[in-house]
């Protein structure tokens, strides 16, 4: 006979193997970049999709996830009129809503710029497009009353650095950006439960704006009248206010914030080095734009000399990605090319080679694939 302490010991052991076999499950699916904290990105071919599946969307953090608190409480405080301390189902009390928007790291591509910039080198993988679903930070907000000297919102998340010498991880918003009707307190992805993995029990969702707002395991947003001091926000993710030289040092006076996610298209179809038979080709991308719905996407199967309008499915919006799909009748047996470029209603053009800067943020470069016909 074995004890009531043996037998729990032997089921949570039998469960926490099955729950690491459904982690190893995902990440056959994945790429992995970077394996303690989990960096892992999707695979291009998925990108010619509107939704990405929850089980193959990117996945990045700085420390990988604290544990899965379900009872973790949202503060919001600092210049309110009244402090609020909400469970997510006291959250869940505020009117319901779903955004479907594109996350993107900020650092998706970086390893696409000469010279190296060092950090995780993703290639096109760390983004996606997901139904989000939670309630509207400007009802929360509205609720504890914003104080008019509230300037900024201060964003943290319960993970820890993995020690005194890192800095934690901290993001703020404009208050007018923290109030657009867009940004949520999410706690659904695709109509599913957010995964631990994405933020779970509740994270920031900021359409159009790059990753690194998105804050996930969200413990507390607090309004101030400044922008926060430390690494994560006056030296991180920041671009410098004009070109520079490649592999150029850029004094930090020179360097704003990154915000909003500039106009991008990448093709899922077909796979570069890929196969197929003679006849109809299709080239099937996704194109979006953090500031605006996009207005085009070309397709050249000449190296750039000719371009063709694409046709475009799904909805037009800023920050929101769309399908694009070109077809052509490849006759002859050999090696064909197509890349793609999108140009959004804002008018910015997708750059063939986007200016390199220091931690090589937003590359958004013409994105070409070869394949052969047999
Ligand atoms: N708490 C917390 N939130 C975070 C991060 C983090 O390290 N800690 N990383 C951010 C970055 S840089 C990105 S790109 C997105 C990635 O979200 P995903 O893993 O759901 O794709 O989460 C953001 N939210
Ligand atoms: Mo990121």
């Amino acid at each position: 006979m074995i004890d009531r302490r043996q037998f729990l010991v032997g089921a949570l052991g039998s469960l926490v193997l099955s729950r690491l076999r459904n982690v190893a499950a995902v990440e056959r699916a994945l790429l992995e970049y970077v394996a303690s904290p989990q960096d892992l990105g999707t695979p291009t071919e998925y990108f010619d999709r509107l939704i990405i599946p929850n089980d193959v969307f990117f996945v990045r953090s700085h420390f990988g996830p604290p544990g899965l608190d379900m009872s973790r409480r949202l503060l919001v405080d600092g210049l309110v009129g009244s402090t609020l301390d909400l469970s997510v189902s006291e959250l869940k009390k505020f009117p319901e809503v779903s955004v479907t928007s594109v996350l993107q790291c900020a650092g998706n591509g970086r390893a696409l710029y000469t010279p190296r910039v060092p950090g995780v080198q993703w290639v096109h993988g760390a983004m996606g497009q997901a139904k989000w679903t939670g309630v509207r930070l400007r009802d929360v907000l509205q609720k504890a009353g914003i104080k008019p000297e509230a300037k900024f919102v201060h964003i943290r998340g319960a993970d820890n650095s993995p020690g005194p010498q890192v800095p934690t991880y901290l993001r703020s918003l404009p208050i007018e950006r923290a109030l657009d009707e867009t940004t949520l307190f999410a706690y659904r992805m695709n109509g599913e439960p957010l995964t631990l993995a994405h933020g779970a029990p509740l994270r920031l969702v900021v359409p159009g704006w790059a990753g690194d707002h998105w804050m996930k395991w969200l413990t507390s947003i607090r309004l101030e009248t400044k922008e926060p001091d430390g690494f994560y926000f006056q030296t991180a993710y920041r671009m410098p206010i004009e070109t520079v030289t490649p592999g150029a040092a850029v004094p930090p006076e020179k360097m704003k914030p990154l915000t909003v996610v500039p106009v991008k298209s990448i093709i899922g179809r077909p796979t570069d080095n890929g196969a197929a038979k003679r006849g109809a080709q299709e080239v099937v991308g996704i194109a979006f734009s953090g500031g605006s719905a996009i207005k085009l996407v070309e397709v050249s199967t000449d190296g750039g000399t000719n371009w063709k309008s694409a046709k475009l499915e799904g909805e037009p919006g800023a920050g929101r990605w769309q399908v694009f799909k070109h077809e052509f009748k490849a006759e002859k047996p050999g090696k064909y090319m197509a890349m793609a470029r999108a140009t959004d209603r804002a008018g910015n053009i997708q750059p063939k080679d986007p200016a390199w800067n220091p931690s090589g943020y937003f590359w958004n470069g013409w994105h070409s694939v070869s394949w052969t016909v047999a």
